[in-house]
């Protein structure tokens, strides 16, 4: 994966915080050097790494552990947010009727990420158009045509235009029926200004919802100045990183990020469609600093700060809402956390005992059960008795399973919901509630 050797790197400054007999300053600013390196060695760029490892350094002195949580894991704890804000909180697409403008230079991935934009999309219960306004490079036009086909999304576009302010006013009244239309637009370079002008000609005459900047991670420490000249002139809204399967350095993608300071709305994983992730950054960053302690560390955490949250949420399923963002919210904490077993031993969740084998048979299915909750739309999720028939097909055809199976997944969150309903103690609720199960 990319950023690989900074995810050894900064484990080992983890390893090195926790297995400390005692955490003093001199030991601090160790450790901040040693992140320093393994960052700038990563290609983030100079001054962004001395802003984070200041911040780590006067925070891991000043501030004081929060009650309950060791020194050693204070220390693992603010690093973990100083590089989850150098990333973001990330944002997903709403999903709604609108013009999505998707750019960034030679090469990042553009095209190939309309293709796979649309289809998430789709599988939503939108429908797509994508227009071709890279008029420069002759091949653009059959790439995305092709990759249209493929998605089963509109298309419009002409081989022989002279100007993609054309191509993209034609595009808007051809596909005005779809709910979502994408431009992809041809690859640039901060200098060259003429594609610039193009491209904010474009940006005027279109007013896209989302302007999305197209980041190839493999991309060194140019790629900050390159995204700063598109924010610059159109105002990035959004951020898909692409090649995150390579074994790049990854940080110069990171800087990018940084320095325009949109969210990231999805990762590439890979050449094909479905190599496509919504962005979530606990969960990316706990993969690069490795699971396993920092999980437990988080949620120990979270048990402290989040009391509130976790109070809020209690009166929000004791008032009755259990809907199936609930219950999705549920699976992924689940699934996420691992704490699959010690939820086990707390709710008799029918037909997933607490046997080892029938475990690992639940983290399947509730992967599964992900997987068809992504092809709903969001009315589905919050009114499932609506999911009937056609629905049923359609939901089940989006995520290449049957019907059957949509069945099982509604059964489950029925049983669920009863089981919420029916809890009546507040603090096996309490208990629950930190641990995710709602
Ligand atoms: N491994 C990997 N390859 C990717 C990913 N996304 C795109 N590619 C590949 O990167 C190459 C360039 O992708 P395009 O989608 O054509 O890039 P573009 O930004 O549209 O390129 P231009 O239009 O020429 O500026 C293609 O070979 C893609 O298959 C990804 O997430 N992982
Ligand atoms: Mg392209």
């Amino acid at each position: 994966m990319v950023l690989e050797s900074l995810g050894n790197a900064l484990r080992n400054s983890i390893k090195r915080v926790m297995n400390a007999p005692h955490i003093d300053s001199n030991l601090i600013r160790e450790v901040c050097k040693d992140i320093q390196r393994a960052l700038l060695q990563a290609d983030v760029n100079v001054k962004q790494v001395l802003d984070l490892t200041k911040r780590i350094e006067k925070r891991a002195l000043t501030e004081k552990p929060a009650a309950g949580m060791g020194s050693g894991e204070h220390v693992v704890h603010i690093m973990y947010e100083e590089l989850s804000n150098l990333l973001g909180k990330g944002r997903s697409i709403e999903l709604k009727k609108q013009k999505i403008l998707m750019l960034g230079i030679y090469g990042q991935g553009k095209t190939t990420s309309c293709a796979k934009l649309a289809r998430y999309l789709q599988k939503k219960g939108l429908s797509v158009g994508m227009v071709a306004a890279d008029i420069h490079r002759p091949a653009a036009y059959d790439q995305l045509k092709q990759l249209s086909e493929k998605v089963n999304s509109k298309f419009y576009g002409d081989i022989h235009a002279k100007s993609a302010i054309d191509v993209v006013d034609r595009g808007l009244k051809e596909l005005s029926d779809c709910d979502v239309i994408i431009i992809d637009t041809a690859g640039r370079h901060k200098l060259d200004e003429e594609l610039m002008k193009e491209l904010k000609e474009i940006n005027d005459r279109v007013k896209p919802e989302e302007r999305i900047l197209v980041i190839d991670a493999t991309t060194g420490q140019q790629a900050k100045e390159q995204a700063r000249a598109f924010h610059e002139n159109v105002g990035i809204t959004g951020v898909i990183l692409t090649k995150m399967d390579g074994s790049a350095k990854g940080g110069g993608a990171l800087s990018a990020v940084a320095e325009v300071g949109a969210p990231i709305m999805f990762i590439g994983t890979g050449e094909k469609i479905e190599d496509f992730e919504l962005f979530d950054s606990e969960r990316f960053i706990s993969r690069l600093l490795g699971m396993g302690d920092l999980q437990t560390l988080l949620e120990r955490a979270k048990e402290t700060i989040d009391e509130k949250e976790a109070e809020e949420l209690t009166k929000k399923v004791m008032s009755g809402k259990f809907t199936l963002k609930e219950f999705y919210d549920e699976l992924k904490n689940v699934t996420k956390m691992g704490t699959l077993d010690k939820i086990m031993e707390l709710v008799p969740l029918p037909g997933a005992r607490i046997d080892k084998d029938k475990m690992e048979d639940s983290q399947r299915l509730f992967s599964k059960f992900k997987v068809i909750m992504d092809s709903m739309t969001e009315e589905e999720l919050e009114s499932p008795q609506i999911i009937k028939g056609t629905r049923m097909a359609r939901i089940a055809r989006g995520a290449g399973v049957e019907t059957k199976d949509v069945k099982e997944l509604l059964r489950y969150y029925n049983m669920s919901k009863n089981m919420m309903k029916g809890m009546k103690n507040r603090k096996v609720m309490r208990q629950l509630m930190k641990m995710g199960l709602g």
